[in-house]
C-alpha cells in the first residue's frame, strides 16, 4: 500500500518499532529516519533546526514519543545527548543543521569521541546535486568529523537510510564506543521509499572481540596470585562496560588495593577502605606511590593516559608486570609495554578472571599483601587531601565536602566543567555508584558542565543533579539556562567562583613565574541577576557559613534551577600535583613543597 506524506499519522509514527518490519509503505527519509530512532528506544533527541534539516523537523512534528530538546547552541545539544548516554549507558542523539550547525557540535563530537562516549549525530547536508559546489551551509562534514568519530556516514541515497542507521546505533554501542556522524542531504530527506528496519545487523569488517583469550586469562590469574605487592587500576572502560559489580566482587576476593582514573570513579565505592583515591596529575599520594611501587598491576579499562603516569620514562625505571584488560586493541601497548594483554569486554573478562580464580589452588599471599597495606597505610598516614579550613574565606574544597555530605543518602548525579572544581569535585565527593560522575577526561572540554546536567535530569527526573563549574567555564554554554526553563530540568549549578581561569592561573603560579598572563576573570556578570534574568534562582554565597544553608535552599527548591555563586578563596591551588614531565610519584604536596 502506497502512502502519501499527508497520510502519515501522527499515531502510525509514534508507534514504536520493535520487531522487524516490513512495511510496504513508502516513507520519506525523515520519516525513516524517526521510526528507526524509534525502533531503536531514543526517547529523547537535542538538537537545532535549520535550512539543511526542515523535513526532518517536519517529521518530528507528526510525531509524539520522541522528545526533541531545543537547545540554544549545536554545541549544548551534543554535549546534553553525550551526558545523557554517560548517566543511562544509551547512546546519545543530537541533530544539528549543515555549515554552521555541524561546526558548532565539533567541540561536542571530539569531547564524547576522547571519552568513548556512545553517541549518534545526525547532521543535515546540502542536496546532494550541489555537494561540492560551496553550496549555501555547505560544508564537508564527513572530513571534518572524520578525525573525531568512531566513524561517519553521508546517505546518498534513501535506500540506505535505514541500514546506515542500523549501523551508526550498532557501531555507536559495540566494542569500544564512541560517536558516530550521519550525515544526510536534504533531497535524501525528501526521497521516498519503502521501509524496513532489520532487527540485528553483522558487518563483515566490524566485529569486536567480547571474550578474552582464556590462556590469557590464565597467566593473569598467576601473576596477581603470586604477587607481593599487587594493584588493580580502572578506568572508563569499567563504567562503560558495565562492570563495576564484578570489579568490586574482585577486590573482595583478593583483598587488593584499587584506584579508579578520572574517568573510572564510581566503579570501586569512594568510601570503600581498599580503594586508594583517583590516581593521577592530582590523584592521592597513596594511589600514585601504590602505582609506582606495585610489582603487579592488573590495569582494567584504563589507557595509561599522559595524566595517570606521569613521564613515561619514570614510570618505566621500576620493574613491574602489567596485565592490561581492554577492548580496543590499539589501546594495548600504546604507551607504556604490557606483560599480558587480554583484549577483550570488561566485563566477560573480569567474570572468566574471577571464576578461575575461585578453580585456582593457591590464595593470595596473606604475609606480603599484609606488608604491602601496612606500607600503603603509611603513605596514606600523609592524609594528601586534608586542607585548611577557614572562617573568613570560603574553600573550595569544604563546598565539595559539604555538597558530599548533604546529598550522601540522596540519588545523586554530578557534572563538573573543566578546572580547579573538577579536581577538587573528583576529589572530595565520594562517588559510590559508577555513573554518577560525568565530566569530560580526554578533551577537558570547559563547556560540558551545564549541558550535561540538563541531558541528565531529562532523563534522571527524580534524582538530584548538581553542576560543579567554575566561572570561566560555565559561560561557555550559559545560554542553556534558557533550555533548562524551557524543558523544566531544574538543575543546581555550584560555581565555585575563583575570579580566575583558576587552573591556568595555578600553572602560571607554578611554572610561568607567577606571569598571570590572562587567567583574571575582570567584569564578570551579576550571576543572581543572569539567573534570574533566565527565569532561575540565584544565590550569592560569600561566607564560609552560609555554604550549607545555600546548599540546603538550593535542595529544597527542587522544582527550580539554582544558580549558586560561591565566592571562594582565588588563591587555593589544587593538590597533590604531578608537574608536567615530572614521575607519577614526584608529587606536590602543598605549597610548602615549592
Ligand atoms: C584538568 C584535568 C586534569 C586531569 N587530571 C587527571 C588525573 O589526575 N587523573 C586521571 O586519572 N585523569 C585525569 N584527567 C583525565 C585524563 O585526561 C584522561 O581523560 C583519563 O585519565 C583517561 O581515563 P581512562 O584511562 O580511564 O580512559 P578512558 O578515556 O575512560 O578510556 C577507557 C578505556 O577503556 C576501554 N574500554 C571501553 N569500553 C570497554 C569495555 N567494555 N571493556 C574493556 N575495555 C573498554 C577503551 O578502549 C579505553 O582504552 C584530567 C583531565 C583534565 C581535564
Ligand atoms: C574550551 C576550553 N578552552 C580552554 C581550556 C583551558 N583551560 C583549562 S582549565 C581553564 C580554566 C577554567 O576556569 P574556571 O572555569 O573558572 O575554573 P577554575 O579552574 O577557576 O576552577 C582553562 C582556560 C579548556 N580546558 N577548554
Ligand atoms: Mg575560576
Amino acid at each position: 500500500m502506497d502512502m502519501s506524506a499527508a497520510e502519515i499519522k501522527r499515531a502510525a509514527l509514534a508507534q514504536p518499532q520493535t520487531s522487524p518490519s516490513h512495511t510496504p509503505a513508502e516513507l520519506n527519509g525523515s520519516e525513516i529516519l524517526v521510526r528507526c530512532l524509534q525502533a531503536e528506544g531514543v526517547r529523547h533527541l537535542w538538537g537545532y533546526p535549520g535550512g539543511a534539516v526542515l523535513y526532518i523537523y517536519d517529521a518530528l512534528y507528526k510525531q509524539e514519543s520522541i522528545q526533541h530538546v531545543l537547545v540554544r547552541h549545536e554545541q549544548a545539544a551534543v554535549h546534553a545527548a553525550d551526558g545523557f548516554a554517560r548517566a543511562t549507558g544509551e547512546v546519545g542523539v543530537a541533530l544539528v543543521t549543515s555549515g554552521p550547525g555541524v561546526t558548532n557540535a565539533v567541540t561536542g563530537i571530539a569531547t564524547a569521541y576522547m571519552d568513548s562516549i556512545p553517541m549518534v549525530i545526525i547532521t543535515g547536508q546540502v542536496p546532494t546535486p550541489a555537494i561540492g559546489l560551496d553550496a549555501f551551509q555547505e560544508c564537508d562534514t564527513v572530513g571534518i568529523t572524520r578525525p573525531i568519530v568512531k566513524h561517519n556516514f553521508l546517505v546518498k541515497d534513501v535506500r540506505d537510510l535505514a541500514l546506515t542507521l542500523k549501523k551508526a546505533f550498532h557501531i555507536a554501542r559495540t566494542g569500544r564506543p564512541g560517536p558516530v556522524v550521519v550525515d544526510i542531504p536534504k533531497d535524501v530527506s525528501l526521497a521516498r521509499t519503502s521501509f524496513s528496519y532489520p532487527d540485528r545487523i553483522e558487518m563483515r569488517s566490524y566485529n569486536p572481540v567480547k571474550k578474552g583469550h582464556s590462556g590469557q586469562i590464565r597467566k593473569a590469574v598467576q601473576l596477581l596470585l603470586q604477587a607481593k605487592r599487587p594493584y588493580i587500576y580502572t578506568g572508563g572502560g569499567v563504567i562503560l562496560g558495565e562492570a563495576s559489580a564484578e570489579l568490586r566482587q574482585l577486590v573482595d576476593m583478593l583483598g587488593f588495593p584499587c584506584t579508579n582514573t578520572l574517568m573510572g570513579l564510581g566503579a570501586m565505592p569512594g568510601t570503600d577502605p581498599r580503594f586508594l583515591g583517583m590516581l593521577g596529575m592530582h590523584g592521592t599520594y597513596e594511589a600514585n606511590m601504590t602505582m609506582q611501587h606495585c610489582d603487579v598491576l592488573l590495569a582494567v579499562g584504563a589507557r595509561f593516559d599522559d595524566r595517570v603516569i606521569g613521564n613515561p620514562k619514570h614510570f618505566g625505571s621500576v620493574e613491574r608486570k602489567i596485565i592490561h584488560v581492554d577492548i580496543d586493541p590499539s589501546s594495548i601497548s600504546k604507551r607504556v609495554r604490557v606483560d599480558i594483554p587480554i583484549v577483550g569486554d570488561v566485563k566477560d573478562v573480569l567474570q572468566e578472571l574471577i571464576a578461575q580464580i575461585k578453580e585456582a589452588q593457591s590464595r593470595p599471599d596473606a604475609q606480603a599483601l599484609s606488608a604491602w597495606w601496612s606500607q600503603i597505610n603509611d603513605w596514606r598516614g600523609k592524609d594528601c587531601l586534608a586542607y585548611k579550613g577557614s572562617d573568613d574565606v570560603i574553600k573550595p574544597q569544604m563546598v565539595v565536602d559539604t555538597l558530599w555530605k548533604l546529598t550522601r543518602d540522596r540519588d545523586t548525579y554530578i557534572t563538573s566543567d573543566v578546572g580547579q572544581h573538577q579536581m577538587w569535585a573528583a576529589q572530595y565527593f565520594k562517588f559510590d555508584q559508577p555513573r554518577r560522575w560525568i565530566n569530560s577526561g580526554g578533551l577537558g572540554t570547559m563547556g560540558v558542565g551545564l549541558p550535561y546536567a540538563m541531558g541528565i535530569k531529562l532523563a534522571k527526573p527524580d534524582s538530584d543533579v548538581f553542576c560543579i563549574t567554575g566561572e570561566g567555564s560555565i559561560q561557555m554554554c550559559i545560554q542553556e539556562l534558557s533550555t533548562c526553563f524551557q524543558y523544566k530540568t531544574p538543575v543546581k549549578i555550584v560555581s565555585l567562583n575563583n575570579r580566575y581561569l583558576g587552573m591556568v592561573r595555578q600553572w602560571q603560579q607554578l611554572d610561568y613565574g607567577g606571569r598571570y598572563s590572562h587567567s583574571y576573570m575582570d567584569a564578570l556578570p551579576d550571576f543572581v541577576k543572569l539567573a534570574e534574568a533566565y527565569g532561575h534562582v540565584g544565590i550569592l554565597v560569600e561566607k564560609p557559613s552560609d555554604v550549607e544553608p545555600a546548599l540546603k535552599e538550593a535542595m529544597r527548591l527542587t522544582d527550580r534551577t539554582v544558580f549558586l555563586d560561591i565566592r571562594t578563596d582565588p588563591t587555593e591551588n589544587v593538590w597533590p600535583m604531578v608537574k608536567a614531565g615530572k614521575g607519577i610519584s614526584e608529587m606536590l604536596l602543598g605549597s610548602e613543597d615549592l
